[in-house]
């Protein structure tokens, strides 16, 4: 089946908070944001902004009529500065105009002077400094002190990973609607319409019943929405309650930039020790995370990088240790992968400097170590139905490997200014909020007396394909076409207590919770049929294909004339559902227990080709075998596989992120940033689906697909390295992100003999 939005997308007719037809009176908004990254504000005159004609509000800390306060995990973070200033783009105040133009003109017409403070943009400097956000914490497996005894070999190292911009096409932006008795309607660009609805609430002083969010679909979220939609839809709302006005806030490309958080940079030291026989004995990483002025998602981002940092490998002794370090940039906060791609890029460092060390490929090691059931994470869950050999199998054999590396090998020998490099990439990713109360969700199902049917859930379209999933389930289990199926937005008055669609886990969470809703409005209609058929038994009904069956034969019952029978004997059609995971649980207290509904595997080869005067490079093939389980749309679930391959190699590659030591944005634009195009993606890129039919916790047993692909990306990095290794095998400085052309051609030359 065909994403459902795919016809509106095509014909540019699919609708954002930016398309919304605009209501008369509506008042546009633009942030006034700080212009350095740490300091108090001393002066700030807004009588020059105020004086331009059209300009009429603008909007400071001082007429908040609620808490100035937007922090979810800590309450660490102010909507509006209260005259400390932590990063730069912290808003300040907010212009309220009858156009767009003229609320940027006044922002530039605000006068603020302010008293600088020391800068922090390096976490290891945070951290030296005590500016730690929240508890640093241990994974323990093992006994890593005694184990280094039994390694044949240990190595040591530091690897450093760069931040990432979401770069979602549809910036941050929310409209904002004054109803009556100080209520407010918000349409919002957002992955958390329920944490945008709480956010109003408690800036504005209101109950969350007077606050309705309304999502139709996000152009882009990638984790960019889970937290940070909600202070500008906050400023939004807070103009809209003041001003008594429609407010509709969209920031403009380069300050969305500015603005918002993204991936979190890390720095961590690793040490790693193995046996004779490959074996990793001991594992040891000290993970410093670059947090920004603010906790957002930090410390949960913090703790999946604990989870993810063995990757797909067994390591029976293992210390992982992580501090969230506050420095001066904007709020970091979650990215697809939310901190599991920094812990997996460590340890496929980590590998990569043993196996040079060893003088062994670095594939050996990787597949002697690869996770096996019964084998136990540092977090305590037990492995159950692991596909990472499996997966890593039929990719060498389907994709022949060996004769990869046997061509690459070949290649290199015979050219001297072109070298091919290979790497393989296993993943493991875990499925659930790490958090385990957000493990649930509803949905709420009418069906009409006409036979068509309304499905509202908490989950939120962002181009993953979510609302196409929702269809499935509901044409699936009433045997109807998808025709009669509209999936509505996702609304806090309909679908309430929404956890943020994320993790990977908005079809499973939300697909169960609908599933349930359908079965009972399914099996009270064929109690129904039951009774005016006089059927001893309810097992004898079936529906296909839009007819009632009885006992395998076509009744003269249409799906429609028994939902319009139904309808005259008074039975209910609608139904709520509510789906919590089972099983699932998590001590902090002792860091162990069993977080994670299931887990998805599977293993990439990448194969680069590098220029060795230019340090230009380009990625012959990207071969996957992904474990899918059984995919309930493999188109979609192919794209998510190709879109997150891509986003992850953009990451290690060419996406370089820069703040200066003043904590200012150099990659502020996107001529000075930039991301994978139709230039630089893979030749080839092939997806295998390995398919299991194991009964998981997974929507119909399909497995959550929206993260796990960005980490084949890291394979990219690894295939760079390998080739350099093969022109200079003096190259220094391969552990760190991202290798752009200039560092390539750097570590080209670094100590070059020949
Ligand atoms: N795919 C598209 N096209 N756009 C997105 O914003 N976000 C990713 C992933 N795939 C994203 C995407 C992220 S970060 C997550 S958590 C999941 O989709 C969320 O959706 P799901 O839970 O329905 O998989
Ligand atoms: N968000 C969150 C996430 O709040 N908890 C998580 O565990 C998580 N994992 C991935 C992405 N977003
Ligand atoms: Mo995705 S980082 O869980 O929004």
């Amino acid at each position: 089946m065909k994403n459902i939005d795919s016809y509106t997308h095509t014909r540019g007719e699919s609708i954002y908070v930016d398309d919304l037809p605009i209501l008369g009176g509506t008042l546009f908004a633009a942030i006034f944001d700080a212009p350095l990254a740490h300091g108090k504000i001393t002066k700030l005159d807004l009588t020059k902004a105020k004086a331009i004609a059209g300009v009429k509000h603008i909007i400071t800390h001082k007429d908040i009529p609620g808490e100035n306060q937007i922090g979810g995990i800590f309450p660490d973070e102010p909507a509006l500065s209260d005259g400390d200033i932590h990063f730069r783009g912290q808003p300040i105040a907010l212009v309220l105009a009858t156009s767009k133009k003229i609320a940027h003109e006044a922002i530039k017409a605000i006068v603020m002077e302010a008293s600088e403070l020391p800068v922090i943009v390096d976490p290891r400097e945070a951290a030296e400094k005590g500016e730690l956000i929240g508890p640093v914490r241990t994974f323990k497996i093992g006994e890593v002190d005694k184990a280094w005894e039994q390694c044949a070999h240990i190595v040591e190292g530091r690897a450093d990973c760069n931040g990432q911009e979401h770069l979602y096409i549809e910036g941050q932006g929310a409209y904002a609607f004054p109803v009556e008795n100080d209520c407010i309607r918000v349409v919002s660009s957002t992955q958390g319409p329920t944490q945008v609805q709480r956010g109003i609430a408690r800036v504005l002083g209101l109950a969350m019943h007077k606050i309705e969010v309304d999502v139709r679909r996000l152009g882009g979220g990638f984790g960019g929405k889970e937290d940070q939609a909600t202070p500008f839809a906050v400023l939004a709302a807070l103009g809209a309650f003041l001003s008594k006005k429609p407010v509709k806030l969209i920031l403009d490309r380069e300050e969305d930039l500015r603005m918002t958080g993204k991936r979190h940079p890390y720095t961590s030291d690793f040490k790693i020790g193995l046996d004779e026989q490959l074996k990793i004995i001991a594992y040891e990483a000290d993970f410093y995370q670059n947090a920004g002025a603010a906790a957002d998602l930090s410390p949960a981002v913090l703790e999946r990088t604990l989870f993810h940092a063995t990757n797909a490998y067994f390591v029976p002794n293992a210390r992982l240790t992580a501090r969230s370090c506050r420095t001066n940039l904007p709020p970091n906060t979650a990215f697809r992968g939310f901190g599991g791609p920094q812990g997996k890029f460590v340890m496929e460092a980590a590998i990569t400097l043993a196996a040079e060390q060893i003088g062994v490929d670095r594939a050996l090691i990787q597949k002697a170590n690869l996770l096996q059931d019964g084998d136990e994470f540092s977090y305590g869950q037990i492995v159950e139905n692991c596909e990472a050999l499996k997966t890593w199998e039929q990719a060498a054999a389907d994709f022949d490997l060996q004769g990869m590396r046997d061509r690459v090998t070949a290649f290199n020998a015979q050219h001297t200014t072109l070298k091919k490099g290979l790497a393989v990439m296993p993943i493991c990713f875990g499925i659930s909020f790490t958090n385990t109360p957000m493990n649930h969700a509803r949905a709420l199902v009418h069906v009409y007396q006409d036979g068509s049917v309304g499905v509202s859930t908490g989950a939120v379209e962002m181009g993953q394909g979510v609302n196409t999933k929702m269809l499935q389930i509901v044409a699936q289990t009433f045997a109807i076409a998808p025709e009669r199926i509209k999936i509505e937005t996702t609304n806090t008055t309909r679908v309430a207590n929404t956890s943020p669609t994320a993790a990977s886990a908005g079809a499973d969470l939300n697909g169960k919770a609908l599933q349930i809703a359908c079965s009972a409005i399914l099996l009270r209609l064929k109690t129904f049929v039951q009774q005016q058929f006089k059927l001893e038994q309810l097992e004898t009904i079936s529906l296909h294909d839009e007819w009632v069956y009885i006992d395998g034969q076509k009744t003269d019952w249409s799906w429609q004339q028994l939902v319009t029978n139904a309808f005259v004997a008074r039975i209910q059609l609608s139904e709520k559902g509510h789906y919590a995971t089972p099983r699932v649980k998590f001590d902090k207290t002792t860091e162990k227990g069993h977080p994670f509904a299931y887990h998805v595997y599977g293993t990439a080869i990448t194969e680069v080709t590098v220029d060795c005067i230019r340090g230009i490079y380009e990625f012959d093939r990207v071969d996957i075998v992904h474990d899918f389980g059984q995919s309930m749309n493999k188109m979609i679930d192919k794209g998510q596989i190709e879109g997150g391959l891509v986003q992850g190699m953009g990451w290690v590659t060419m996406e370089e992120l820069s703040y200066n030591q003043e904590g200012r944005l150099l990659s502020s634009a996107l001529s000075t940033y930039k991301v994978p195009d139709v230039f630089s993606v893979p030749k080839v890129i092939n997806v295998k689906f390995l398919e299991t039919n194991h009964s998981n916790l997974a929507i119909l047993k399909s497995k959550a697909v929206g993260e796990p692909p960005l980490m084949y990306g890291i394979g990219a990095h690894f295939a760079i390295t390998d080739a350099i290794k093969a022109f200079n095998p003096n190259a220094k400085g391969l552990l760190s992100t991202p290798m752009t052309h200039e560092r390539v051609l750097m570590a080209l030359y670094d100590s070059f003999e020949q």
